[in-house]
């Protein structure tokens, strides 16, 4: 049965700690909060479309303009609220006959449908604080490695996947955009160094890094 929440007049803070609560309960690992603004990389997320990086992904040049801007997927929004859930199921299996092996993202029930079921659960309970809200976990048109780390759910690693000291690569991530304005959240420390100092990983690698035509998988 749905639950119901009555209207709020929380301050901000407290229901931040609320929303926090509940996100915990229903199974997410992390939940922090971003600024609603344009994200960080957006001039590396452009030349790496401008580079062909995106290969036949054309979806993600048709939705350009929204990743690069959170007012074009929610006007008014004020915050994103970053999720995140582990999905580390234990040791990798042995390699079938033709020597190839399951990624662990792919090993239980779809995290797409896992993951809505959870964040319609705490959209409504902002819905309920009086917000509007737009959710994704992953199809969505938003550069939700860019959300998490601005939130501080973790920093990037080589193979570009956000690293949190806890849950290593090993999580999913999905955002809910929201009208209400949350006390935001401070990206690592890591971050900054990686952007002050035009991230010294992220140049020294190969240029396969950000090339889908080459798959990277998991920093292997
Ligand atoms: C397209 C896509 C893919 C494509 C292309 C991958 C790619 N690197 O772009 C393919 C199919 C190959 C893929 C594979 C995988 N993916 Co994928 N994918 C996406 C998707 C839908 C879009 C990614 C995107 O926008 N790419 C464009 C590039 C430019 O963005 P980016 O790689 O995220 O780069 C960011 C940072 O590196 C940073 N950045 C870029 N340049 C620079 C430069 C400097 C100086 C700095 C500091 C930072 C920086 O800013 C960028 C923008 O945010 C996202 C979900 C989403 N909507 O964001 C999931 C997502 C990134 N994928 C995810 C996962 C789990 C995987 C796989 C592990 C699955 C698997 N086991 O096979 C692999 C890992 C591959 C890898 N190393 O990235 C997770 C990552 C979670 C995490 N912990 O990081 C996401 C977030 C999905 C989710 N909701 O959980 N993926």
């Amino acid at each position: 049965m749905r639950k119901r929440y009555a209207m709020s007049s929380k301050s901000p803070a407290k229901l931040k700690a609320d929303l926090i609560r509940r996100a915990r309960e229903i199974g997410f690992d992390d939940c922090r909060i971003s600024v609603a603004e344009p994200p960080r990389h957006t001039p590396e997320f452009r030349d790496w479309l401008h580079s062909g990086s995106a290969a036949d992904m054309d979806w993600i040049e048709r939705g350009a303009e929204k990743r690069c801007d959170p007012q074009k997927v929610l006007p008014g929004a004020r915050s994103v609220v970053v999720l995140a859930m582990n999905y580390w199921e234990g040791e990798a299996t042995a390699p079938n006959e033709h020597g190839g092996r399951i990624a662990r993202y792919a090993w239980g029930n779809d995290y797409h449908d896992v993951v809505k079921d959870k964040l319609e659960e705490l959209d409504r309970f902002l819905t309920a604080a009086g917000g509007r809200q737009k959710h994704y976990v992953d199809t969505g048109p938003v550069l939700e490695r860019d959300f998490a780390a601005e939130a501080g759910i973790g920093w990037y690693g080589k193979s570009t996947m956000l690293l949190n000291a806890e849950l290593g690569t090993w999580f999913f991530l999905a955002e809910i955009f929201t009208t209400l304005e949350l006390p935001p959240d401070s990206p690592h420390r890591e971050v900054l160094e990686q952007t002050a100092l035009n991230c010294p990983v992220h140049k020294s690698l190969p240029p396969e890094i950000h090339r889908p035509t080459k798959f990277f998988w998991e920093g292997r």
